[in-house]
């Protein structure tokens, strides 16, 4: 009587993966086979794991089981991105040491981790708050600093005066502090950044050359939001004529010049206080700039709302028609886009009709079009402008008009962008310490990085202040300088952890190295990474950084490649009666309880089997049970197989058989064959784990009908297309059928002569004439007949040097090239 039972596979084969040390991979250069660098983005270690950890995790043990076993060499490391605000905030919370939650919540993480199985090579685990990681990070950072990217400067920050603490963009709801209700103060402090803005071009343009989800470049090109224009130069001579002012804007249309009938210029603007100064207009200016202050960016650039400003009692003179145009102050103008002021054509642009509208501004038609109704954002002829430009179309007239501009000298060609410098400093104290000293004599010295680590040293009141808590440790903060000896301080400010997880992919492929953050040569083997799994959530932020980082450090001679993940894949969300999972909802399925109740073979195939990984999908607990009955089964039939005898060798395909046992072989052929195609730079998890259901249903309804050798063949085969998903399950049952190692097997190879695919002709066509045949598999995509078709030797005849303009295609019967 044979009963599976996970309690005892599972630790069993954990316990020869961790003996053998079977996940590691050496970094010996003179290895042959080809290399594949599998990763999974890094977990932050608060608490235990939840379903999402489960579901990445599963992803990526698959991909790096496949890529192993169809013959490549793959690197499949963790760590643990530990600094930052949320342990943080929970010390402050509950007295304990943000190190001790954090080291607690690690041990956490790596005990599922192994009772889940994965696939990890454990040598080169770290995490990101030991000294031996941030010691790197620190000597990164100073590679930066002596290159110029990163530099302090002050900024407008959002401050909250009770929590004494600068705030993110996000930490401001309705110009409130998001944890204490205090109203959001602007104020200009001096921070650390990184100079992400000097990238910007690469950063879009390299969008390229790597295969990413659609979505997720877009996102970044949105986010650094490059933009083609012109700065234009707008005169004001009110406040003294002998001194004029110059305002440049920017604007995308300078082909709307003439339409521009007022000037806006953003609240945090520094000179809107002095043009007004001793006016009539400088009291309500003022409040106005205070209230516009507590918005959010986001709130201020949101086109829907409703659009206030402070007329200056000033005005611009427009630099083609000589008109002068009133200036105004305006929320909906931001200062830290362009030059922080515009020209307002409210004809062409949405928000400055809006604004138009609201304080009876004249609006004025300068590009015609089939639409009468204004604003009118498309193209067409220029009016209402010069006799030169009037009549041309509206891009043709932009280009003449800068050029106008630029002979003129007042104005020229100009790109923006929305990508702002990185602003990498915290008044926090977990994180990693910066490497500066500042010296009253020498300035900011960097740190000399035989002295690095700058360790973060314990201190017991971390609670923020206004300044970093670390201001407060003095036996720390006081050094001597190590330019000039004298007295001196340490930055007491700490980084942001995204720098923290900008490059430990880097460190992975050479964890061990006490000398260096890495061999370039051991990088070299390894980097790019060829499959980069995580949440969409990082789509912009970490991703964008993590480039960033790999483009500087090759500036600077570090290392060879532009890009650090040549493959993304970003995995949806796993939630409960449709809604996302939370502890406030109480409908938290949690990993482990799934785990000690099922195994972590069922857990792990469930979440595959569930749907496509990239998609959102719903836990159910029926499926989960549906799920473990089918490894049960699979697992006993190849125990009950077992005892009637054994696979001698790698399990092959029988010859010349007919009848039931035919069948089977053809079954197994076409599963091997399926999920193959699933996994071959898919993630058809679901689809692959239905066909090996379907394989074990077939074997077990032939159970009497084909040959003991061709079911046991048939199992083996199931089990071993098993392993990516469910691995213990799988190895157990392959070494019962087999006596050997499912993992060290290469992946099975479909016979051709027992894959029978279903063929059909398909007629093709150049323009309505037939002109060729082609056999294709039924079902075949549109992709694949249009190529099949394109191949076609008397097609191609008919198709050289002509142009494709359209391609017709009816699926299982023709396909219709058309071109001219
Ligand atoms: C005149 C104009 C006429 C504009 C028109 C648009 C349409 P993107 O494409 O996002 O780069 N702008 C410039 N600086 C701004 C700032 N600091 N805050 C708010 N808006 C600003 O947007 C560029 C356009 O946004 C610029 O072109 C400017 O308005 C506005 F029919 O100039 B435009
Ligand atoms: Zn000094």
């Amino acid at each position: 009587e044979h009963r599976y039972d996970p309690k005892l596979i599972e630790p069993r084969w954990q316990q020869v993966w961790a003996d053998e040390r079977t996940w590691e991979v050496s970094n010996d250069p003179d290895i042959p086979g080809e290399r594949s660098y599998v990763l999974v983005m890094l977990p932050y270690p608060s608490g235990e794991p939840h379903i999402g950890h489960l579901k990445v995790y599963s992803v990526g043990d698959a991909v790096a089981h496949f890529h192993r076993r169809t013959g490549r060499r793959v690197l499949n490391p963790m760590g643990y991105d530990a600094f930052g605000l949320p342990a943080e905030n929970h010390a402050i919370q509950t007295g304990q040491h943000p190190r001790e939650s954090t080291d607690r919540s690690i041990e956490q993480f790596q005990r599922q981790f192994r009772e889940w199985g994965v696939s990890i090579d454990w040598s080169r685990e770290f995490g990101t708050h030991e000294p031996r990681y941030y010691r790197w990070t620190q000597w990164i950072f100073l590679q930066l600093f002596n290159a110029g990217l990163a530099y302090r400067k002050e900024a407008a920050v959002k401050w909250c005066p009770v929590d004494q603490t600068v705030l993110a963009n996000e930490q401001v709801v309705d110009g409130r502090c998001e944890r204490c209700g205090a109203e959001v103060v602007a104020r200009q402090l001096e921070q650390w950044f990184f100079r992400i803005t000097d990238y910007a071009d690469r950063l879009v343009d390299d969008l390229d050359t790597i295969e990413w989800p659609a979505n997720v470049k877009t996102m970044q090109r949105n986010w650094i939001g490059r933009s083609e224009g012109a700065e234009v130069v707008f005169r004001c001579e009110d406040v003294d004529p002998d001194h004029p002012i110059d305002y440049p804007v920017f604007t995308t249309r300078p082909d709307t010049l003439f339409g521009a009938t007022f000037f806006v210029m953003a609240p945090e603007h520094p000179d809107v206080m002095p043009l007004v100064e001793g006016t009539e207009h400088e009291g309500a200016v003022r409040d106005y700039i205070n209230h516009a202050l507590t918005e959010s960016n986001e709130e201020r650039a949101d086109t829907d709302k409703p659009k206030t400003g402070v007329f200056l009692g000033r005005h611009v003179i427009n630099p083609v028609n000589g008109e002068a145009i009133p200036m105004h102050v305006a929320d909906y103008v931001l200062m830290e886009y362009g030059t922080g002021a515009i020209m307002a054509v409210p004809g062409h642009d949405e928000r400055d009709h809006a604004f138009a509208t609201a304080y009876n501004l004249p609006i004025r038609r300068v590009v015609g079009g089939h639409h009468d109704e204004l604003p009118y954002t498309g193209d067409g002829p220029i009016v209402n402008s010069h006799a030169e430009f009037d009549g041309l179309h509206n891009r043709d007239a932009l280009i003449k008009i800068v050029d106008w501009l630029d002979r003129e000298g007042k104005g020229h060609a100009s790109v923006n962008y929305r990508l702002r410098d990185w602003l990498i400093s915290r008044q926090r104290y977990w994180g990693c310490p910066i490497p500066i000293v500042r010296c009253d004599a020498c300035g900011l010295v960097p740190v000399p990085e035989e002295d690095l680590p700058v360790r973060l040293p314990d201190i017991s009141d971390y609670a923020p202040r206004g300044r970093s808590p670390l201001a407060a440790a003095e036996d720390w903060v006081n050094v001597d300088c190590p330019s000039c000896g004298g007295r001196a301080r340490r930055e007491t400010d700490t980084m942001d952890t995204f720098v923290d997880s900008s490059w430990y992919f880097l460190r992975y492929c050479d964890a061990s190295n006490d000398e260096a953050a890495w061999d370039p040569a051991i990088l070299a083997e390894w980097m790019p990474v060829d499959q980069y799994i995580g949440g969409v959530e990082h789509a912009i932020l970490h991703l964008l950084y993590a480039r960033f980082f790999v483009k500087a450090l090759k500036d600077l001679g570090h290392l060879g490649v532009d890009e650090p993940f040549a493959k993304l894949f970003t995995q949806g969300m796993i939630t409960k009666d449709g809604a996302k999972m939370s502890k406030s909802k109480g409908n938290v399925v949690s990993p482990q309880r799934i785990v000690e109740r099922y195994g972590a073979d069922t857990a792990r195939a469930y979440i595959l089997f569930i749907g496509p990984p990239e998609h959102d999908a719903d836990w159910s607990d029926e499926g989960v049970e549906g799920v473990h009955r089918f490894l049960s089964r699979l697992w006993r039939l190849c125990a009950e197989a077992a005892d009637t005898g054994r696979v001698e060798g790698e399990p092959r395909a029988p010859l010349d058989v007919e009848g039931a046992d035919l069948q089977l072989a053809r079954k197994a052929a076409w599963a091997v064959d399926k999920v193959t195609g699933d996994l071959s730079g898919r993630f058809a998890f679901n689809t692959a784990i239905a066909a090996v259901m379907e394989l074990t249903n077939e074997a077990s309804r032939l159970r009497d009908e084909a040959a003991p050798d061709v079911r046991r063949f048939a199992l083996a085969t199931a089990a071993s297309l098993l392993f990516p998903f469910a691995p213990h399950v799988a190895a157990d049952a392959y070494e019962r059928l087999t006596g050997r190692r499912v993992w060290e097997e290469p992946w099975p190879d479909a016979d051709p002569a027992l894959l029978e695919r279903d063929v059909v002709q398909i007629v093709c066509q150049v323009n309505g004439k037939v002109r060729d045949r082609v056999e294709a598999a039924s079902g075949a995509s549109r992709e694949e007949l249009l190529e099949l078709c394109r191949a076609a030797p008397n097609v191609r005849v008919h198709l050289d040097g002509k142009e494709v303009v359209k391609e017709v295609v009816v699926p299982g019967k023709l396909v219709n090239v058309v071109a001219r």
